[in-house]
C-alpha cells in the first residue's frame, strides 16, 4: 500500500506542471531519498557566529552531514529564532584541504526547477559571495547585507556559523510555512557534495522541504 500511494504521488509530480505543493509522503526513506523529506527548522537559542561551536551552542539544532570522501564526513547544523535563521558547518577542513560551505533556500517553498527571484545562494570562503535568483555569483566582499558568517582562513577542524536575516529571505517570522533548503560544500572548482545527497545547485526542486512553524 506504502509503494503503491509513493508511486501515485512521484507520477503526480512527474506528471503535473503546476507548481508542486507539499506532498506527504508516508515512506519516508524513499521520501528522503527523493530530497522531499519533510524535515523541521527548529526554534532555538540564539548562538554567537564566531566560528566557535560553544558546548550546548547547537545542541538545540536541527543536523545533517555530508560525506565528502571516506573519513570525510561535515557537519550541519540549522535552527532559526525571532528574527533570523542561524547554520554552522564543522569539519570543513581535512589533511590540508578545505570546503566552502553554501546555502541554498527557496524561500517562497515554491520547488520551481529553474532559479526565481525567491531563491538564494550564500556562499561562506575567504569573503562572502551571495545570489538572488542566481548562484556562482563571484562579486565576493568580506560581508553582505542582511547575513553574516566568519570567514576562512579557518583554525582546524574548519568551522562556519552563519546568520541569516528573514527580512533579507523576504520571509515574514511567526508564520508557519515551508520553504526549500540546501547545503552545498564546494571546493568551487571541480567537486560539490551536497544536503540532501541528491540535490542540486541548478535545480531548486531537488532541495529540501523544510518546515518553518511555530
Ligand atoms: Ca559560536
Ligand atoms: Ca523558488
Amino acid at each position: 500500500m506504502k509503494k503503491i500511494f509513493l508511486l501515485m504521488a512521484i507520477s503526480f509530480l512527474v506528471s503535473s506542471n503546476a507548481p508542486s505543493a507539499i506532498t506527504i509522503f508516508d515512506d519516508s526513506k524513499a521520501a528522503e531519498a527523493s530530497g522531499l523529506f519533510d524535515h523541521s527548522f527548529p526554534f532555538g537559542k540564539t548562538p554567537v557566529i564566531d566560528g566557535v561551536l560553544k558546548a550546548d551552542e547547537w545542541a538545540d539544532a536541527a543536523s545533517a552531514f555530508i560525506d565528502v570522501e571516506e573519513g570525510w564526513r561535515v557537519k550541519v547544523f540549522y535552527k532559526r529564532h525571532a528574527s533570523n535563521l542561524y547554520f554552522a558547518f564543522s569539519d570543513l577542513k581535512n589533511k590540508g584541504r578545505e570546503r566552502y560551505p553554501e546555502i541554498m533556500i527557496d524561500a517562497k517553498g515554491d520547488r520551481g526547477a529553474s532559479w526565481g527571484g525567491d531563491d538564494w545562494w550564500l556562499h561562506i570562503s575567504y569573503n562572502d559571495c551571495e545570489g538572488k535568483g542566481r548562484y556562482n555569483v563571484w562579486n565576493c566582499t568580506p560581508a553582505k547585507p542582511g547575513w553574516k558568517a566568519n570567514n576562512f582562513p579557518l583554525p582546524d577542524p574548519g568551522t562556519v556559523e552563519a546568520e541569516v536575516s528573514y527580512e533579507k529571505l523576504g520571509i515574514t517570522p511567526g508564520v508557519s510555512k515551508m520553504i526549500g533548503l540546501a547545503f552545498n560544500v564546494t571546493d568551487t572548482r571541480s567537486d560539490y557534495d551536497y544536503w540532501p545527497a541528491s540535490a542540486r545547485l541548478a535545480d531548486p526542486s531537488s532541495w529540501a522541504a523544510v518546515k518553518l512553524s511555530d
